[in-house]
């Protein structure tokens, strides 16, 4: 695609490619928009309940195409993060269906804080996360400062940050960065299993559990507490909750409707 993104639905899965194996999929403003229109057409699609966001080739993402930088037109970098980092993030983080990153290979710079703000992170053997923005002279960003301490710890993040070590796989599956870690030939395969777990339960519910797991980061337990009831309360309502007590007395697979 000349834009670098591959969009591909299959059912209630929708899968991202970042697609510039040339330069390790690296981001250009083309693709970063391709990347924002795509995410916003998903989230606003009922009949997507998952999505995968991988790389082509032997990356996952490179982060900012720093050839892209050499034009003396492109924004300042506070006005590029603005107007087009931040809506990505934010739109991984707002949309209602969950976004399992299929790390196939390196991610670098803002192309790990993309991965960071995923809700689930499974990684190739061969994969890699590197905060190359020390390496350049810039501060990690897209996010990578607020998610990097809250998946890993404060101690490991800043050793990620201000050294810049590659954290391999295996590394990454220690320390929480990633929860599974598998040959790189089965890593999509792997993805899909679990975005169609994800499409075959209750999308209010998951939805919610999404959006409750964000949240409670920034608010105390009486407050988590109180969500989690008000939450729970929209779902015990839901036809979908009356469909798995059925399911579960009739000994059946449910089948839920989003209602
Ligand atoms: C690339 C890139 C790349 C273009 C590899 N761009 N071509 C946000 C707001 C606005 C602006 C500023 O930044 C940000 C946030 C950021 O993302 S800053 C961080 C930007 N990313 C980096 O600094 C990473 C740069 N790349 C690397 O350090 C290495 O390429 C990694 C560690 C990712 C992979 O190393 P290798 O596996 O040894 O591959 P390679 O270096 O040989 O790269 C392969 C090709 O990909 C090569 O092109 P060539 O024509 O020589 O085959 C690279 O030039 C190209 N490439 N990253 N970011």
């Amino acid at each position: 695609m000349a834009d670098g993104l591959l969009v591909q639905t299959d059912g209630a899965i929708a899968t991202l490619t970042l697609d510039r194996p040339a330069a390790l999929n690296a981001l250009t403003v083309p693709l970063k928009l391709a990347l924002l229109e795509a995410l916003t057409l998903i989230a606003a699609d009922r009949a997507i309940r998952a999505v995968i966001l991988t790389g082509a080739g032997r990356a996952f993402c490179a982060g900012q195409d720093l050839a892209e930088r050499d034009d003396p037109a492109t924004a300042p970098l506070d006005v590029e993060l603005r107007a087009r980092y931040h809506p990505i993030i934010r739109a991984l983080r707002s949309m209602d269906q969950p976004v399992i990153a299929a790390v196939n290979g390196v991610a670098a710079g803002a192309g790990a804080s993309l991965a960071f703000a995923c809700d689930l992170r499974l990684a190739a053997d061969t994969a890699r996360f590197v905060l190359a923005f020390g390496r350049i002279g810039l501060v990690p960003d897209s996010g990578a400062t607020w998610f990097l301490p809250r998946l890993v710890g404060a101690a490991r993040a800043s050793e990620m940050a201000l050294l810049g070590d590659p954290v391999d796989a295996q590394e990454a599956l220690r320390i929480g960065l990633v929860t599974r870690v598998v040959p790189g030939e089965v890593l999509l395969r792997e993805a899909r299993a679990m975005a169609e777990a994800l499409a075959a339960a209750a999308p209010g519910a998951i939805a919610a559990t999404k959006h409750a797991l964000q949240g409670a980061w920034s608010i105390d337990l009486d407050a988590a507490l109180e969500e989690e009831a008000r939450l729970q309360g929209i779902a015990g309502a839901s036809a979908d909750h009356a469909e798995g007590l059925s399911a579960f007395r009739e000994k059946r697979p449910p089948r839920f409707t989003g209602e």
